[in-house]
């Protein structure tokens, strides 16, 4: 696979810019190679500096379930830009994009706009402490909620790969208002909560992990959440940064029929532009400044530019809800393809898949948690995602990612994914 080109601006890249890059998963060092610098997108494929082609399956790490360059996206964005990106005052497009939005999600009263699904859970978790007065906050080991101090405890995505669970920078002080549990693990959560009770403020949930590669909650699971955190008063917050809007328009809350307090959203609901939000109960979120004591607030938070990105993207969304029937079937094609694949060539792996998220695991396990996950062979995983790359398939370049199907993707682009699998997956048997 051709690469000077990306090989000379990371190599620039890396003297000014840490690791050559602005966000570490892009760093591709858990597969120990240089990342394609890539120069354009359009629909299903990326296009990098040295005109090599992908079908991309990482979509922005979940934003562009559109595809890259959506018509609708981009000439309504045209427009903005001759009437202004921002102004820092009310604009009437935030109050359709928080209608949109909560009229999507029952569970959500109030919105309010910030800039990114680290602001998002970083806020909510500000404002249940708040609202709750109580200091502890429950997370899941394997859980990724963005890089705020409280959350970056045993974090997955990123850090899982790195294998930096507790990053350096995060005070004890901080670190010790943050409970670990076990994800899917109903006695161990139900042990928290006995031992620390009335001094839970928010237990925080992807509720289908996306960051220790794809995991469900259970139902039993996710129910105990609900009732705990009722019986004690502490605020459950559904981190849907990568859900919500993903797995359906009411995301990963409606497919469980459970009403969480407070929902984290990021990702899809910037439609390729910086945009995160939280929202949830009238009651919980008139706590947030300026109606209440909670402070926060953003310079850009729902600056007209990204709310049109995501408005235009939502409403396609809601206007076509065949979209998530297709992309869904997308994904169960590649997920029956990989498995008669696997098992033709006996190769050892479990597949998780929830909508248009899939993860494959090189493992036996049936991936349950942080530690099933964990089971997986990332060697394996390394070998194979090189040789899909070099096919012109474009996944995550980590175990612990998701894979994602965007509209843009036809059974033109899932026969060919299926075929480079089939070479890529002979070829890891044959190295063994
Ligand atoms: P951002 O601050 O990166 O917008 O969102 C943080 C975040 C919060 N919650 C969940 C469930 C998330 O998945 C994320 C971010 N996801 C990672 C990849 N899985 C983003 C990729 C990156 O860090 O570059």
């Amino acid at each position: 696979m051709k690469q000077e080109r990306s090989l000379e601006i990371f190599e620039a890249s890396k003297k000014i810019i840490p690791g050559g890059v602005n966000s570490p998963a892009r760093a591709f060092s858990s597969v120990n190679m240089t990342p394609p610098v890539i120069k354009r997108g359009k629909g299903a494929y990326l296009y990098d500096e040295d005109g090599n082609t992908y079908i991309d399956y990482v979509g922005s790490w979940g934003p562009l379930i559109l595809g890259h360059c959506h018509p609708e996206v981009v000439e309504n964005l045209e427009g903005v830009l001759q009437t202004g990106t921002s102004f820092g005052a009310p604009t009437e497009i935030e109050l359709k994009m928080a209608q949109l939005i909560t009229e999507g999600m029952p569970s959500i009263e109030m919105i309010r706009m910030v800039n990114s699904g680290t602001e998002a859970t970083m806020t909510a978790l500000r404002l249940a402490r708040g609202y709750t007065k109580r200091n502890k906050i429950i997370k899941f080991n394997g859980n990724y909620h963005g890089h705020s101090d409280s959350l970056l405890i045993k974090a997955g995505s990123g850090a899982l790969t790195h294998g930096v669970p507790n990053s350096p920078g995060v005070t004890p002080e901080v670190a010790k208002d943050t409970i670990t549990a076990t994800y899917n693990d109903i006695d161990d959560i139900k042990n928290i909560f006995n031992q620390y009770s009335e001094e839970i403020a928010a237990v925080i949930v992807e509720p289908i992990a996306g960051n220790m590669g794809v995991i469900p909650m259970t139902q039993a699971f996710a129910q105990t959440l609900r009732d705990l955190t009722e019986k004690y008063g502490a605020l459950l917050i559904f981190d849907e940064v990568m859900t919500g809007f993903r797995v359906a328009f009411g995301g990963a809350q409606s497919l469980y029929g459970i009403k969480p307090d407070l929902t984290c959203f990021g990702k899809i609901i910037g439609g390729g532009l910086p945009v995160g939000a939280f929202g949830g109960k009238k009651e919980i979120m008139e706590h947030l400044s300026p109606t209440g004591p909670v402070y926060q607030a953003g310079t850009l938070s729902g600056n007209p530019l990204a709310m049109t990105a995501g408005y235009t993207t939502l409403k396609i969304l809601k206007e076509n809800p065949q979209i998530y029937e297709k992309i869904e079937s997308h994904a169960a094609a590649l997920e029956s393809g990989f498995k008669s694949i696997v098992k033709d060539l006996e190769v050892s792996a479990s597949f998780n898949r929830v909508g248009s998220m899939l993860c494959m695991f090189f493992t036996d396990e049936t991936v349950i948690d942080f530690d099933t996950a964990n089971t997986s062979n990332t060697n394996q995983f390394t070998f194979y995602f090189k040789e899909m790359l070099s096919r012109g398939i474009y996944i995550a370049p980590s175990q612990f990612e998701a894979m994602f199907i965007s509209n843009a993707h036809g059974k033109e682009e899932i026969n060919k994914t299926i075929e480079a699998a089939y070479e890529s997956l002979k070829s890891l048997k044959e190295s063994l």
